[in-house]
Parts: structure tokens; C-alpha cells; sequence
């Protein structure tokens, strides 16, 4: 089956909408056709720049109007970076993701620091993967010269539903800056949350926005909203686990090659829930008691889980990252890349409350 089949927006309600068991056993079977079952990818999060992000969105415990009770940091040292990939290595972990709060990636020292650190884990025969916002082309490509094999760049929702989570940057923005990651070679993460408060059709809505980029993403993360306190979701209810599986198999039968990762929520997940995902067609996990501000199981719970189900975590992949030659000339900020990524600015009034909260709070502290 093709991995860029176009699906209407019917047949992939159909599928969602099929009797459970249905769906979990035709997932399965397409599972098995492309993937080993009893394989699973697993990545391990570090955070390198946490917390005091300018954005709105109104999951996230890192957006600085929020009030939340994250500790925040700076950009972390380099060697700190290798020795927690080197210990993550140890337990399993065949790939280290960075996440940076940031908007956008800007030019200059930060970014020199983040390619040392994608050379640094490179080096160590692991699979990179980066988030770091908003990226041009060049940057994709000094990123992808450096060794970075995946870029994570989350659609999150359906274009619709955007506009009630996120007001600080456009829709448009976040398929530019996945267009620009697969210009430079780089392989495209890219998934979104459920249980935000969207509807059936904007799950639906999230995966025809996927399927509308030139090429389908290679890795696809599913995450279950984390209702943090003090951001614009925290009243959120968690989402049924019924809901998670559906979402996984249908992300399965749509992108039947695409890795699926079950990804933030596995702490509000019993194991019983994660093993219908695993056979639902979740190929892979984050590891490590962190995801990136929010606790996730840890080694020790996730490997008596694997023994259970009789799952191993899987080999880095041989890829030809290493042969592929970045033109040079794409190294460069043309004139035409100097972006200004859009900012709506439209106002979402659970956002509006929670800053407000936040700025409230703020003020009583001080006093
Ligand atoms: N700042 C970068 C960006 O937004 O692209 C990278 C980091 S951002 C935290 C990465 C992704 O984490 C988001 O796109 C979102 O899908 C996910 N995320 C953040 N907070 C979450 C939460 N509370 N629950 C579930 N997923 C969350
Ligand atoms: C993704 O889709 N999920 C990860 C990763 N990509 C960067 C992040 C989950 C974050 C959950 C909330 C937190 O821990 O701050
Ligand atoms: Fe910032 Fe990313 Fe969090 Fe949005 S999701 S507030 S951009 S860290």
C-alpha cells in the first residue's frame, strides 16, 4: 500500500469510525505488513531550553504567559547533552530527540551550540532528532550537514481547530517550516495531540493535513494532551483511551510505512491501553521518567512492559543520511528567506484567561 495514497476526508471518518475490534485487527494487519511487531523504536526526550517560549499554545506548559510549575533553563551545556544521550543509549534508546522552547530558530550562537550538539550525538551512532520551532531552509540544511536525520515539527490539530489553540503563529507557518525540512533531506516528524476539545473530523482534519505535505511524514507522534495546571487546557478531561487507539490505528492505516508513535499521556494510560496501541500499530515510544516538563513511566516500568508484551526496542536504522550531499548554496540565507513568520494575533479567550491568571499570580507573589 502506498504511503501517499490520498484518502478523502469520508473514507478516513469510515475507518475511524469502524467497530474497535475491526479497526485494531485490520491496523494490526497492515501493521505486520510494513513493520516488525514485536519492534518498537524508542527515543529518548532532553529538553535543551526550557520553559519562557513567547507563544500561546494553549497545551503547553513551557509558554511563558502561563503560570506553571516548570523549572526553566537556558540552553544546556554541550557535554551535558552527550552524557544524557550516552546513558539514554545505555537503557535502549536508539534516537535522542532535543526540544527547544523557542518560536523559531534564529541564527547565531544558540543555533552554533545546537549543530556541536547534533554533531556530538551524531558521532555516537544514535538517530538525532530536533524541535527547535519554526525553520528556513538553510537552516534545515546546516542542520542536516551537521548529521540531524529527523526534524519534529507538530501540525498538532486540524487547520480549523488551530485557531482555538494557538494564536501567536499561523498554520500555514508550521507546513512552510515542514516543507523547508524536507527540501533539506532532513526526514519529517511531524503528528499532533488529542484531547484538546476537538472534534472527531479535526482528528480526521489533523491527518488530511498531513497527507496534503509533498511527502509523508516518515515518523508520526500521537500525542494524548497532558492537562497541565495553569495553561488555557488544564480543565481538559483526559482523553478516552478508546479515543488514543482509534487514532493510532487509523494513523496506521493511513501512513501504513510511517513510524506511529504513542507519545506524550502514557502516564494517564494503563498498560492494558498501551498494549492495544502496540497492536493497534504504535511503532514507537519516548523514553526515560521525562518527556520534556511533564513526567512519562520510566526505563524500569517500560521495560517490564515490553517483557510482558514480548516487545524489544529496535536497532538504530541503517540509513544513508551520511551520503546525502547538501548543495552548498542552500547553506545560505538567501534574501528571500529573511521570513517573517505570520502572527494572527487573533484573540482565544481560554488563552486570554489564563495569562491573565498567570499575570494575577505573578502579582501576588511579589507582593
Ligand atoms: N517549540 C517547538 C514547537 O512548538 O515546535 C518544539 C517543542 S513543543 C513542546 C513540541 C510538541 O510537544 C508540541 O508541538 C505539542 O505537540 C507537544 N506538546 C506540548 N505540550 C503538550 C502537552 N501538554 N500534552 C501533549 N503534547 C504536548
Ligand atoms: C512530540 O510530538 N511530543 C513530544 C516531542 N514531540 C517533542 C513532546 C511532548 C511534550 C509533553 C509535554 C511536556 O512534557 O512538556
Ligand atoms: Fe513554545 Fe513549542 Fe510550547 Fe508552543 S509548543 S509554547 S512554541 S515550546
Amino acid at each position: 500500500m502506498d504511503n501517499n495514497k490520498h484518502w478523502t476526508k469520508e473514507e478516513i471518518l469510515a475507518i475511524y469510525n469502524k467497530p474497535l475490534m475491526e479497526l485494531i485487527y485490520e491496523a494490526a494487519t497492515v501493521h505486520r505488513q510494513y513493520h516488525d511487531p514485536l519492534k518498537i523504536q524508542v527515543s529518548k526526550l532532553i529538553s535543551i531550553k526550557t520553559g519562557g517560549c513567547p507563544e500561546d499554545c494553549g497545551y503547553c506548559p513551557q509558554a511563558a504567559r502561563y503560570h506553571t510549575n516548570i523549572e526553566k533553563n537556558d540552553l544546556m551545556p554541550l557535554d551535558e547533552v552527550l552524557a544524557k544521550a550516552e546513558a539514554a543509549k545505555a537503557t535502549g534508546s536508539s534516537r535522542v530527540c532535543m526540544g527547544a522552547a523557542w518560536r523559531n530558530v534564529q541564527d547565531g550562537k544558540d543555533f552554533d551550540q545546537v549543530i556541536e550538539m547534533v554533531k556530538g550525538l551524531s558521532a555516537m551512532n544514535m538517530e538525532v532528532c530536533c524541535t527547535l520551532g519554526m525553520v528556513t531552509e538553510s537552516q534545515a540544511s546546516r542542520l542536516a550537514e551537521a548529521g540531524l536525520h529527523y526534524y519534529n515539527h507538530n501540525i498538532d490539530t486540524s487547520e480549523e481547530y488551530y485557531k482555538e489553540v494557538i494564536s501567536t503563529r499561523g498554520f500555514n507557518d508550521r507546513i512552510e517550516t515542514l516543507e523547508n525540512v524536507r527540501k533539506s533531506a532532513l526526514k519529517v516528524c511531524s503528528g499532533g495531540i488529542i484531547g484538546m476539545g476537538e472534534t472527531v473530523d479535526d482528528r480526521i482534519g489533523m491527518l488530511m493535513g498531513l497527507q496534503k505535505l509533498s511527502e509523508a511524514p516518515e515518523s508520526i507522534p500521537i500525542n494524548a494532551l497532558v492537562p497541565v495546571e495553569g495553561t488555557p487546557m488544564e480543565e481538559q478531561e483526559i482523553v478516552p483511551i478508546w479515543d488514543v487507539v482509534r487514532m493510532i490505528a487509523t494513523t496506521r492505516i493511513v501512513f501504513p510505512k510511517s513510524t506511529v508513535r504513542l507519545s506524550a499521556g502514557r502516564m494517564q494510560m494503563s498498560k492494558e491501553g498501551q498494549a492495544l496501541c502496540f497492536m493497534a500499530g504504535a511503532s514507537s515510544i519516548f523514553a526515560g521518567d521525562k518527556l520534556l516538563t511533564t513526567p512519562n513511566p520510566g526505563d524500569n516500568e517500560d521495560m517490564q512492559l515490553f517483557n510482558l508484551l514480548g516487545l524489544t526496542p529496535s536497532e538504530k536504522k541503517k540509513d544513508n543520511t551520511e551520503k546525502v550531499k547538501i548543495r552548498k548554496d542552500t547553506l545560505l540565507p538567501t534574501s528571500e528567506e529573511k521570513v517573517k513568520w505570520s502572527r494572527p494575533g487573533h484573540v482565544i479567550e481560554k488563552n486570554k484567561q489564563a495569562a491573565e491568571k498567570a499575570k494575577a499570580i505573578r502579582k501576588a507573589l511579589k507582593s
